[in-house]
């Protein structure tokens, strides 16, 4: 029973917080150059239910990591034992897009235009846990960013970053959805941040983004079936992609921003105050012939600490083949004649398909 409100209140099972840490924390984020830093309660692990749906209905396609990595996520304890709080952490990428060329070239997904959010932030969050711990001596810490076993977005939402849009993107009001997300995990109690107001009164009415999707990605609102999805085709997806979904493709040959693009929150976000990931030369829009023709050491080389490199070089020549014919133009057809020549029998298929197109 509550006693009265000094005595009882807050109650003390919750262990009263840390706000020298929390300041430590705020404080070590911003110089690092973190746009925002939240903290939520790490009681439980946010989101897994609709974690849980999207595996269940075959949502992930072949990311079978996903389905092994679904304990950890539900269960964020055993990422690191006596686990209290998550730091959630957000880093701006928007940039403009560099002018459209025309001709035979792909477009490129906003968030690989400069360097891999992999490594800047990652290295970004090793030196912030070496400060943390160095502040703290015994600290226990576990970071994310993107391909740890974290539902990122949901403890973002926790969090109060942003909202979940109905494009399942975490959308930062009156910055957008242009931002990358980083978890820390850490066994010590801080001061929580309130998440924000529903996604509905967000959103409202808007199905922009459920609308443009040109593959039909979304099964509903925050729903998104990967298998459909132009970003996990073109990235994560290895061998032939299914012919009736090339079409969708367009001019995508990384990624798709399609359904942010659309987003209201988007139309004028500030840009990134990060310079690393401003648009590197060649990289917004790929000279498509320059991708099929060039060998995949060059191809490699070029792509050097960019999230391109990823694809290459055998889905990134799929993917230049696919937009080709999607292009229509018949210029492109000695490059891809020497394509469905070549030894890749992916890239074959995609360049004879791309040839039937043309
Ligand atoms: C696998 C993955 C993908 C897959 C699947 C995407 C997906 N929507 O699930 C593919 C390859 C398709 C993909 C694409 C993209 N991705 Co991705 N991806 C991931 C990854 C590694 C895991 C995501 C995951 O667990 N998905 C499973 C579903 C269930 O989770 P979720 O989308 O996070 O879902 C939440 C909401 O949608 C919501 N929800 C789900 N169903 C429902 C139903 C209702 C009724 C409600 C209310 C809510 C709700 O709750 C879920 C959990 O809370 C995360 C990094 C991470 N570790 O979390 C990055 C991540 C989500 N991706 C990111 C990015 C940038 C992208 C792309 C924009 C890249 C691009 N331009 O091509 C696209 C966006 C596509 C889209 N509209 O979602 C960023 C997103 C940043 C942001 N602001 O939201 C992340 C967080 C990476 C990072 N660290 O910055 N991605
Ligand atoms: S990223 Fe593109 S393909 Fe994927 S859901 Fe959004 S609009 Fe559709
Ligand atoms: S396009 Fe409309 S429905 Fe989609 S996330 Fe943006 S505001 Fe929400």
């Amino acid at each position: 029973m509550r006693t009265g409100h000094l005595s009882g209140w807050p109650p003390r099972s919750e262990a009263l917080p840390s706000p020298d840490l929390g300041q430590i924390i705020r404080s070590r984020a911003a110089a690092l150059g973190f746009d925002q830093v939240r903290f939520c309660d790490a009681a439980d692990a946010p989101g897994v239910d609709h974690y849980d749906a999207f595996i269940e209905a075959g949502r992930h396609a072949s990311m079978d990591w996903m389905v092994r990595g679904r304990s950890p996520r539900a269960h964020p304890g055993e990422l690191l034992p006596g686990l209290r709080s998550a730091v959630v952490l957000s880093v701006a990428h928007c940039w403009p897009r560099p002018p459209d060329p025309g001709g035979l070239f792909g477009k490129v997904a906003s968030y690989a235009w400069g360097r891999d959010y992999h490594n800047l932030v990652g290295k970004r969050l090793r030196r912030f846990c070496k400060q943390l711990r160095s502040e703290r001596p015994g600290l226990g810490l576990y970071w994310g960013v993107d391909s740890r076993p974290i539902i990122e977005r949901a403890w973002a939402e926790r969090a109060g970053i942003g909202f979940i849009g109905k494009n399942c993107c975490v959308i930062v009001p009156g910055k957008g959805s242009y931002q990358f997300l980083a978890v820390l995990l850490v066994d010590q109690d801080l001061p929580h941040d309130p998440p924000l107001l529903s996604a509905a009164r967000h959103c409202g009415t808007c199905r922009r983004c459920l609308d443009i999707c040109p593959t039909n990605a979304f099964v509903g609102p925050h729903q998104l079936d990967a298998r459909r999805c132009i970003s996990y085709l073109s990235i994560e997806h290895r061998g032939p992609i299914p012919v009736e979904l090339r079409a969708g493709m367009g001019r995508w040959v990384f990624g798709c921003d399609l359904c942010q693009e659309v987003c209201p929150h988007n139309h004028t976000p500030p840009t990134s105050a990060h310079t690393d990931l401003a648009p590197r030369p060649g990289h917004a829009w790929l000279d498509l012939p320059w991708v099929l023709d060039t060998p995949a050491s060059a191809l490699l080389a070029h792509f050097e600490g960019s999230p391109i490199r990823r694809s290459v070089s055998s889905s990134l020549k799929r993917n230049a083949a696919i937009v080709l014919g999607n292009l229509g133009d018949p210029d492109a057809r000695p490059c891809l004649e020497r394509a469905a020549a070549g030894l890749d029998p992916t890239v074959r298929d995609a360049a004879e398909w791309a040839l039937a197109a043309l």
